[in-house]
């Protein structure tokens, strides 16, 4: 895949203030994709494509909610979480990506999921953290995100959880489900490095 198609044909998609925060997400995340040691193009097309769909109409982004094969309980839940799914649409049939990782992480970077893979996390964290954010909590998420991943995943998840609670909104289940399994996979790691120590 051409960045370079890539980058132009998503800048044209949205305002500038978005393309910023892409440009933003995709520096955020290629910093954690190299600390952690992964291929970094996976990590740049998906960050590159992750808001594609952010700007397009309601309407469109239901219509191909409906003609896809993706999930039609999305339609039941916050717009907000519309944009991802479609953009992972877009992403195959018009782009041509085929990388299921890749389709993924663009796919979940709203909701989150249980069983994220590494590049999930990547992008789901570099979106909620990348420098132009000001979220409540960001600060703690920020300074995790710098030792492990999966601690200021979980801390951003219970973040999110509670900022919807507190607004009356709906919790699309998937969310819930990242959550409790981030848990657990905190606890698991936090046992095996207790292990490993004695
Ligand atoms: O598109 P961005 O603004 O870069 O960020 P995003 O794709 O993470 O969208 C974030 C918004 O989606 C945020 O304001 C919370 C909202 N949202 C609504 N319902 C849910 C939700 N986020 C999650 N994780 N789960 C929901 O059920
Ligand atoms: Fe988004
Ligand atoms: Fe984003």
């Amino acid at each position: 895949m051409d960045l370079e198609i890539l980058l132009q044909a998503t800048k044209e998609q949205m305002p500038i203030s978005r393309w910023e925060h892409t440009l933003r997400v995709k520096d955020t995340a290629l910093q954690l994709a190299d600390r952690l040691g992964m291929d970094p193009h996976p990590v740049t097309v998906a960050s590159i494509l992750h808001d594609y769909c952010k700007f397009w109409p309601d309407t469109e982004l239901a219509a191909r909610i409906r003609q896809s094969d993706l999930p039609k309980d999305l339609l039941q839940y916050n717009k907000e979480l519309w944009h991802g799914p479609v953009a992972a649409i877009v992403a195959r049939d018009q782009f041509g990506i085929t990388d299921p990782d890749v389709l993924h992480a663009i796919q979940y970077h709203t909701s989150g999921r249980e069983g994220m893979s590494q590049l999930e996390k990547v992008i789901w964290l570099a979106d909620y953290i990348e420098p132009a954010r000001q979220f409540p909590g960001l600060d703690e998420v920020r300074l995790l995100a710098e030792t492990n991943l999966d601690q200021a995943l979980l801390k951003a998840l219970e973040n999110t959880i509670q900022f919807l609670i507190q607004k009356k909104q709906k919790v699309y289940p998937p969310t819930l489900l990242a959550r409790n399994w981030m848990l657990d996979q905190v606890a698991q790691t936090q046992t095996e490095s207790r292990e490993e120590f004695f």
